[in-house]
């Protein structure tokens, strides 16, 4: 007797959480195997890519946001999600037909994985890539620009507090010669941030720079870079005063949230690092002259720490320590306000 079974789609659910499951099992042959078997029902490598890996890996990150997962979970997923995206692109690079590509992520940004996939799917289009990985600093960026001489560099932020090191890249790129394609969604709705920044052109996902790139590439330079100024006073301030804003507010946080004088290491260490985050978003925030950067983080802070059995008001509270320390800077207290505003009641 011959058993027939249809091809696997990814039109199938069960499917996205067949390989969820085996990811957060650490279960890299299972998973890669499935990958393979995809591959060989005829489903593209971009939409595996894309699709299954890129879709899985937004939930990952959703679980260990959710509390669900913890970061070593979260960690070892990521690691097979890698893993299985590197032995799906063998053997299908296109041989170079089109260019050289630099591709990295802004310093500071570990979120390593979109850029990953889009190397790949340009491998597979034809161009040379040279993945530089996650956290490059703008320094040795350049480094490799002036040693490869790339027809492009593709450049990815997830998240708005590296948007500054982002400009400093653009702005060296350029001046290097070097066009570059901005992407991720730290580059804000419809990449709008990317054009403010100077890039020559901005993509929202993988399929749409390959489209960009494989078009009118390069775009002819503008004549001057863009002459707006970001970063202002305030910004500096902030920037300048980072350390200290965060000692003073976590010195006097077991006063307002008495909890706090409980807390081990390990959640002071975790409250220290949030105290950073809020201090960076804001400046990002002020940077760009975007408030509801800010708040987003705020919005979506306030649900991390829920999950975490963390009460909105100790954030509530947090924030009010930072604005107390910025008082005579109108920009960044009125930023706070909206996002103390927008928090949830309880
Ligand atoms: C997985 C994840 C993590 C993992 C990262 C694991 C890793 N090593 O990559 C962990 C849990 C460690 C993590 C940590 C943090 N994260 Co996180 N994370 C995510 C999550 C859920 C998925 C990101 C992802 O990989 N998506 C999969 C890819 C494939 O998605 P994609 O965006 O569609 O990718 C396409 C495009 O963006 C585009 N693209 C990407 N790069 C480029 C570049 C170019 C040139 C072009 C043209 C296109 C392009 O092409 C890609 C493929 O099609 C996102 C939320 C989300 N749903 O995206 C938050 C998110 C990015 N994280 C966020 C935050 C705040 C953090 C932390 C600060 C949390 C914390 N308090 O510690 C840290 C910061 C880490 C750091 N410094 O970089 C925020 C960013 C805030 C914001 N307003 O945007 C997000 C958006 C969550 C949120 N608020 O909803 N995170």
């Amino acid at each position: 007797m011959i058993i027939t079974r249809s091809p696997r789609s990814l039109d199938d659910p069960g499917l996205y959480q067949h390989y969820l499951d085996l990811v957060g099992d650490g279960d890299e042959f299972g998973a890669t195997e499935l990958a393979h078997a995809l591959l060989d029902d005829g489903v593209p490598a971009q939409r595996i890519m894309v699709d299954l890996i890129g879709g899985t890996q937004a939930r990952v990150g959703e679980l260990w946001a959710a509390n669900e997962w913890s970061v070593a979970r979260e960690h070892a997923a990521t690691a097979v999600n890698e893993r299985v995206l590197a032995a799906l692109a063998v053997g299908l690079s296109a041989p170079p037909r089109r260019g050289r590509i630099t591709l990295a992520c802004v310093d500071g940004e570990w979120h390593g994985l979109p850029a990953r996939i889009l190397g790949e799917l340009l491998k597979m289009d034809g161009w040379r890539v040279d993945f530089l990985g996650a956290s490059v600093p703008g320094p040795h960026l350049i480094t490799h620009l002036h040693q490869t001489g790339p027809d492009a560099v593709a450049l990815s932020c997830m998240i708005p507090t590296r948007l500054p090191r982002a400009h400093a890249a653009i702005t060296a790129c350029r001046a290097a010669g070097v066009p570059v394609i901005a992407g991720g969604r730290g580059m804000g709705p419809g990449g709008r941030y990317a054009e403010r920044l100077g890039a020559d052109a901005w993509a929202g996902s993988a399929e749409e720079a390959v489209a960009r790139l494989g078009g009118d590439w390069p775009p002819p330079l503008a004549p001057e870079f863009p002459t707006e100024f970001l970063g202002d006073e305030e910004y500096s301030h902030l920037v300048r005063s980072r350390p200290q804003l965060i000692d003073t507010a976590m010195h006097r946080l077991a006063a307002v949230v008495p909890a706090v004088q409980h807390y081990d290491e390990q959640q002071l260490e975790a409250t220290r690092e949030d105290f950073g985050h809020i201090a960076d978003f804001l400046a990002a925030s002020l940077y760009l002259t975007e408030p509801h950067i800010f708040q987003d983080f705020t919005a979506w802070t306030a649900q991390v720490l829920a999950a975490r059995r963390v009460p909105v008001s100790a954030l509530r509270a947090g924030l009010r320590l930072v604005r107390d320390q910025l008082i005579d800077f109108p920009a960044a207290t009125a930023t706070l306000d909206l996002a103390l505003a927008d928090l949830p009641a309880s």
